[in-house]
């Protein structure tokens, strides 16, 4: 029974759709195109993709300005052919030789005009898509050992660059995706906080939001719907990245609800409550397949993660508020706890 099922539309990236490699092996499963994966989307529950730019227009480093219009475009084309919509594209900022160090906040001149030229292409593909969203994961800015950067500047560039885009092109939003850790040893935008910060201290702060992922706020040691409540008091959540995370480790992009699923619950009741989606936001999952599934393409996943979130929407909707009330009012939290646990567990 899923009775908000309408309500929602879910997202994902072409990435989430993997070979399984990882940085101890090669891929074990079979090469899948992207075409492939977007005639995918479709079947599996989802309407939006997420992007980066190169999943849009591969190799963009090494084409001129004129190809990269051509490419886009195709490939718009093909997202039109499969009904699909582009929720966001993100700048590639952590593969190039020039984003070793990082890229707006590098300490080299020359690799930050690396990556705004870079972050200009990732804007016009965005626009020749008809996508409304950049997102910025901000991988490498942050620094490896502590004294390697003036992390004040560093976030004075930061500011600037966004600043820089939001004149660029006066109709995209742009929107932070946190994360404290991995590949840097310290990020310099590790909580939804940070950004919110950097939207306020914007030139345009209407047009700077946040996407919170759950896997990203445990590694702050934060509470992910916490997190999500904050961005919403603020006006500022756009979109999420759902999955898990068993504890402080590498960011591992579990399935949505697969270790915490009272985490799980609570994300979805902050979401619900707050009429996420309801202005057009998409539930999107950032999950990774397992390095064991046989098969190709493997999507189970995702079909997996989407079907819990709508499973716990149905437990949103019958979650018994009254009662929620009674024990708020007696301050009976021992029994409260006993009253979620037991709606998770079917009991009642
Ligand atoms: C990295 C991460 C990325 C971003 C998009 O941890 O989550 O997949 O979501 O670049
Ligand atoms: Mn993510």
């Amino acid at each position: 029974m899923t009775t908000f099922n309408q309500r929602f539309r879910f997202s994902f990236g072409p990435w989430n759709i993997s070979e399984g490699g990882d940085p101890f092996g090669p891929e074990v499963r079979e090469p899948y195109s992207h075409e492939k994966k977007f005639a995918l989307y479709k079947s599996l529950g989802f309407d939006g993709v997420q992007f980066h730019d190169d999943d849009v227009v591969p190799g963009l480093d090494d084409l001129s300005a004129a190809e990269i219009t051509r490419h886009a475009a195709s490939a718009g084309e093909t997202l039109n052919n499969e009904g699909l919509t582009p929720e966001f594209v993100a700048p590639r900022l952590w593969f190039a030789e020039e984003t070793i160090d990082g890229a707006y906040t590098s300490n080299r001149q020359a690799d930050r005009d690396y990556a705004w030229e870079r972050t200009v292409k990732c804007m016009d593909i965005a626009k020749e898509i008809n996508c409304k969203a950049i997102v910025l994961w901000l991988a490498r800015e942050g620094s490896y050992i502590r004294e390697s950067k003036n992390a004040k500047i560093a976030y004075e560039r930061i500011l600037e660059t966004i600043n820089r885009m939001l004149d660029y092109d006066d109709k995209l939003e742009i929107w932070i995706e946190p994360k404290p850790n991995e590949p840097t040893d310290q990020a310099y935008v590790p909580t939804i906080g940070h950004a919110v910060a950097l939207s306020y201290a914007s030139s345009d702060p209407a047009r700077v939001k946040g996407l919170i992922e759950t896997a990203h706020a445990q590694l702050a040691g934060l509470d992910p719907s916490d997190e999500m409540a904050f961005a919403l008091a603020h006006g500022k959540l756009a979109s999420v990245h759902l999955n898990d995370q068993n504890g402080l480790k590498y960011d591992q992009d579990k399935n949505f609800g697969s270790s915490n699923l009272r985490g799980a619950f609570n994300q979805v009741r902050v979401l619900v409550d707050n009429d996420f989606g309801k202005q057009g936001e998409f539930v999107g999952l950032d999950v990774k397949a397992m390095r064991t599934q046989a098969g190709s393409p493997v999507t189970d996943h995702l079909t997996n993660s989407r079907k819990t979130f709508l499973h716990l929407v149905d437990k949103v909707s019958t979650y018994d508020r009254d009662r929620e009330t009674t024990l708020i009012d007696a301050r009976d939290y021992e029994a409260l706890e006993l009253h979620v646990l037991e709606h998770l567990m079917g009991i009642d």
